[in-house]
C-alpha cells in the first residue's frame, strides 16, 4: 500500500534555504507568532481571564504556516479545535482573536464564540470548529463553489490523525475525488487524538495518508516540523488543485508539545513518555529554520532576536487590548447567534 504514497524526503538542516531572504523571514515571524500566542492563551487560562479551554498548537506551527504560505488570500480554509496555528497562518490578527478569547466585543465573534468559532469570510477562513471532522464537508463545499464558479480557487481541508477516522473523511474524499474539485486534504497527524494514541484507534499504523489510495487521489507524507518543507509540497500541489486534476492528501508528521487543552498539564505521566516529547522537541520548526538562516546568511543572530521582541511585543499589545476592550453589552446577548 505505501507504495502509492509520495515520501518527501526530510532536508537537512545544512541544506541551503533556496527561497528569498524576505519570503524564509515571513514565514519565520508566522511561526514565532503562533508560538507567542498559544503562550499567551496559556497565561491568560492559567490567570482566569479566559472562560472556557482552548486547544495549543504549540509544536506543529510549520504545518499551519508551510501550508498557508502556499496559499493566495482569496483561497480558503477550514480549520479545527486546534485552530489558531491555522488562522494566524492565513493572516488572523492577533489582537481580534484575543479578544475573542476573553469574550469581549472587539473579538471576530463580537465575544460570543471564543476559540473554535473564529473565522474571518474576507481571508478565506472559513471557520475553527469544535466538530471533529466537521470541516470535511464544508471544504469540499468550498472547493464545489470555485469549480462552479470557475474561479481557480482552491480549499484546504485541515484535520487531525483523530478526525481521519470520522465517516465524514469517507464522504467528502469520495465526493470531492469523482467531482474532481480543487481540495486539499491537509492531515496533521500528531499522533494523538484527546489522549489516545492513533495506533491504537486506526487501522492502517504507518502513513495515514494511505486512505487516499480509496479515494482515487495522491498522497504525499511530509515532515511536519519542516516549514519549508511542508511549502514546497503544498505549492506542487495547489498548483495541481487550480489545473482542474482534483484533490490531493497531505499528511503532515508533527507533534503538539503540550496537552491536550490547556487543561491537560502533564501528558507526560500519562499517556505519552518523555522521551518522546524531548524528541520531538529536538526537532522544533522555529529553531530549525532559524539556523538554517543564520547558516545560509540570511539574518544574524541578532536579527532573529530583533524578529522575536518585536513579535513578542505585538502579542504582549494585543493582550493588553483584550483586557482593556468591553464586553459586548447585555442587550445584545440574543443578537448574533441562533436562539
Ligand atoms: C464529533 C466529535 N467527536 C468528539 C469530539 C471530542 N474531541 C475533541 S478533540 C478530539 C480529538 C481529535 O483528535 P485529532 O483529530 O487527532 O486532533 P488533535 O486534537 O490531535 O489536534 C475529540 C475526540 C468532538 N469535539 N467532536
Ligand atoms: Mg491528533
Amino acid at each position: 500500500m505505501s507504495d502509492d504514497i509520495e515520501i518527501v524526503q526530510p532536508s537537512s538542516d545544512d541544506s541551503e534555504l533556496t527561497h528569498p531572504r524576505e519570503f524564509c523571514a515571513e514565514m519565520y515571524r508566522k511561526m514565532v507568532t503562533i508560538r507567542r500566542f498559544e503562550e499567551a492563551v496559556l497565561e491568560i487560562y492559567q490567570q482566569g481571564l479566559m472562560p472556557g479551554l482552548a486547544h495549543p498548537y504549540i509544536g506543529q506551527e510549520a504545518s499551519a504556516v508551510g501550508v498557508c504560505t502556499a496559499l493566495r488570500d482569496d483561497d480558503y480554509i477550514t480549520s479545527t479545535h486546534r485552530g489558531h496555528g491555522h488562522l494566524i497562518a492565513k493572516g488572523g490578527q492577533v489582537d481580534r482573536m484575543m479578544a475573542e478569547m476573553m469574550g469581549k466585543e472587539a473579538g471576530y465573534n463580537r465575544g460570543k464564540g471564543g476559540t473554535m468559532h473564529i473565522a474571518d469570510m474576507s481571508l478565506g477562513i472559513l471557520g475553527a470548529n469544535g466538530i471533529v471532522g466537521g470541516g470535511m464537508g464544508m471544504a469540499t463545499g468550498a472547493g464545489l463553489s470555485a469549480q462552479m464558479r470557475e474561479t481557480d480557487q482552491v480549499a484546504v481541508c485541515f484535520f487531525g490523525d483523530g478526525a481521519a477516522n470520522q465517516g465524514s473523511f469517507l464522504e467528502a474524499a469520495n465526493m470531492a475525488s469523482i467531482w474532481s474539485l480543487p481540495v486539499i486534504f491537509l492531515c496533521e497527524n500528531n499522533l494523538y487524538g484527546e489522549y489516545t494514541s492513533h495506533r491504537d484507534v486506526t487501522a492502517i499504523k504507518e502513513h495515514i495518508a494511505e486512505r487516499a489510495a480509496g479515494y482515487n487521489m495522491p498522497a504525499i507524507v511530509v515532515d511536519g516540523m519542516d516549514v519549508v518543507a511542508v511549502y514546497e509540497t503544498t505549492s506542487r500541489m495547489v498548483e495541481n488543485a487550480r489545473a482542474g486534476n482534483g484533490p490531493c492528501f497531505i499528511e503532515t508528521k508533527t507533534y503538539r508539545y503540550r496537552g491536550h487543552h490547556v487543561g491537560d498539564g502533564n501528558p507526560e505521566k500519562t499517556y505519552r513518555t518523555q522521551e518522546e516529547t524531548d524528541l520531538w522537541k529536538t526537532r522544533d520548526p522555529i529553531t530549525r529554520l532559524a539556523r538554517r538562516m543564520v547558516k545560509g546568511g540570511m539574518a544574524t543572530e541578532e536579527e532573529v532576536s530583533e524578529i522575536d521582541q518585536s513579535i513578542q511585543s505585538a502579542v504582549e499589545h494585543a493582550v493588553e487590548f483584550a483586557k482593556q476592550a468591553p464586553f459586548p453589552e447585555k442587550g445584545e446577548v440574543t443578537e448574533h447567534v441562533y436562539v
